[in-house]
C-alpha cells in the first residue's frame, strides 16, 4: 500500500480518551491524563464518608494547612510533621499523588517568627533550613511543591513581607531575586520535585498574571529551576461573565505553557451567596456548575495544564463560610451530605469527554 504523507498547515484537532463515560472523577481523569485533586484536612480522615468519597473520587491530595509554617514550626527549634505525614499515609494507602503547600508565604506565619525581630541573615538561615528539612522529610513522596505562595499584589508588584523586605532575606532591593533564591534552595534540597509558583487572582490575563508571566519567562531564560505555575482559581460565582472569563483563563494557561512549564489549577472553588441556613439558590448552583465546566475545559484544551485541584470537596468543610462571615458558601463539588452537586456532574462530563488538543504543526500518519 502506498505510503502517504499528509501535511496540514492548519491545526488538527485531536480528541483523545473520549470513549465511554467513567463513573468517578478519578477514573475519568486517569483516562484524560490529568490529575484531579483536592485540599484535605487530616483531622477529617476518621470520618467514614469523608475518607471514602476522597479515596473514590480523587487521585491527588494536598494538605490545606498541615504543611504551613504555623503547623510545622510551633517554635523555632521544632519541626512537627505529624499532620503532614497523615496526609501522605492516606495518599499512599489509596494510590494518590501528593502536592505540597507551601514553603514560603508572607502570611499566616507563627508569632515566634513574625515577632522575633530577626535579622535578614537569621531569616535567610531559617528559610533555607525550613525548605531543606521539609522537602527532605518528604522526598519523592511529594511530587510537586508550591515553593512560593502569593508574593504579588493585584498590580503585579511584590508584596511587602517578612521574606521580601520586612526585613527580608537580604534581597529586598532586587525584585524577584528573593523568589529566585528560594527556588534554587528548593531545587538543591530535592532535585526531583516539581517546583511551582502559586498565586491568587492571576488566572485570567490581567496585571498580576502579566507579572507572573514576566517573572517565569525571566527565570526560564536564566535557568532558574521553576517547573510550574499554580493558578488558585477561587471564583466568586455570581458576579462574573463566564465565557469571557474562561477564554481569558485559557489564553493565560496557553501563554504560560508556551514557556515550557506546567500549569496546575490548585485551589478551585466557586462560592455563591447563601441564606442564613447556608443554602444557595438553584440558579446560582446551576451557574456554578457552568463555571466549573468552563474552567475544566480551559485546562483540558491546553496540554500543559496537568492538574485540577479543588480547595476541599464537601460543602461541609470549606474556608469560605467563615471567611465571608456566613454570606457565601456551597463552593465545592459535593454538598454537606456528600451528595454530588450539579458542579460535580459538570466536571465529570468534561473529564469524561477527555482532552481536546490542538496541534499547530504537521502530522503524518504512518501508513
Ligand atoms: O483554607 C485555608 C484555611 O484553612 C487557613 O486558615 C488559611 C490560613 O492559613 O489558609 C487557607 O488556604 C489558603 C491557601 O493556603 C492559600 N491561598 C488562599 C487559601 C484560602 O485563604
Amino acid at each position: 500500500m502506498a505510503r502517504h504523507h499528509y501535511w496540514f498547515s492548519a491545526c488538527l484537532v485531536c480528541v483523545l480518551a473520549s470513549t465511554g463515560s467513567a463513573q468517578t472523577l478519578r477514573k475519568a481523569a486517569d483516562r484524560a491524563g490529568v490529575l484531579i485533586g483536592t485540599a484535605v484536612r487530616p483531622s477529617q480522615f476518621s470520618e467514614r464518608r469523608y475518607a471514602s468519597v476522597l479515596a473514590r473520587e480523587f487521585n491527588m491530595v494536598e494538605p490545606e494547612d498541615a504543611l504551613k509554617w504555623w503547623v510545622v514550626r510551633p517554635d523555632r527549634h521544632t519541626y512537627d510533621f505529624r499532620a503532614g505525614d497523615k496526609v501522605v499515609r492516606f495518599a499512599q494507602a489509596h494510590q494518590m499523588q501528593v502536592r505540597g503547600h507551601c514553603l514560603v508565604w508572607g502570611r499566616d506565619n507563627p508569632d515566634w517568627l513574625t515577632r522575633g525581630h530577626f535579622t535578614s541573615r537569621q531569616l535567610s538561615h531559617f528559610l533555607r533550613d525550613h525548605i531543606s528539612r521539609v522537602m527532605k522529610h518528604y522526598g519523592d513522596q511529594v511530587f510537586a511543591w508550591d515553593v512560593v505562595n502569593e508574593a504579588l499584589d493585584e498590580n503585579g508588584k511584590l508584596r511587602d513581607s517578612i521574606w521580601y523586605n520586612q526585613p527580608g532575606i537580604g534581597l529586598a532591593a532586587s525584585g524577584t531575586a528573593y523568589i529566585e533564591q528560594v527556588f534554587r534552595w528548593a531545587h538543591k534540597a530535592c532535585p526531583g520535585a516539581l517546583l511551582f509558583y502559586n498565586e491568587a487572582e492571576g488566572e485570567t490575563v490581567n496585571r498580576k498574571s502579566d507579572a507572573i508571566y514576566a517573572m517565569v519567562k525571566d527565570f526560564k531564560e536564566r535557568g532558574v529551576p521553576i517547573d510550574g505555575v499554580g493558578l488558585q482559581m477561587h471564583i466568586s460565582g455570581n458576579d462574573i461573565e463566564n465565557e469571557s472569563m474562561t477564554a481569558s483563563i485559557s489564553a493565560n494557561i496557553a501563554r504560560l505553557a508556551a514557556l515550557g512549564i506546567q500549569v496546575h489549577i490548585t485551589e478551585f472553588d466557586v462560592s455563591v451567596p447563601v441564606d442564613s441556613s447556608g443554602l444557595a439558590s438553584r440558579d446560582d448552583l446551576k451557574q456554578q456548575a457552568d463555571i466549573y465546566r468552563g474552567v475544566v475545559r480551559a485546562c483540558l484544551e491546553n496540554a500543559g495544564c496537568t492538574a485540577i485541584q479543588t480547595w476541599g470537596f464537601t460543602d461541609r468543610y470549606s474556608w469560605i463560610r467563615s471567611h465571608s462571615r456566613g454570606t457565601r458558601g456551597q463552593a465545592l463539588l459535593f454538598d454537606r451530605d456528600y451528595e454530588p452537586k450539579a458542579a460535580y456532574q459538570a466536571v465529570l462530563s468534561e473529564l469524561s469527554a477527555g482532552r481536546v488538543l490542538s496541534y499547530p504543526r504537521s502530522v503524518h500518519p504512518s501508513n
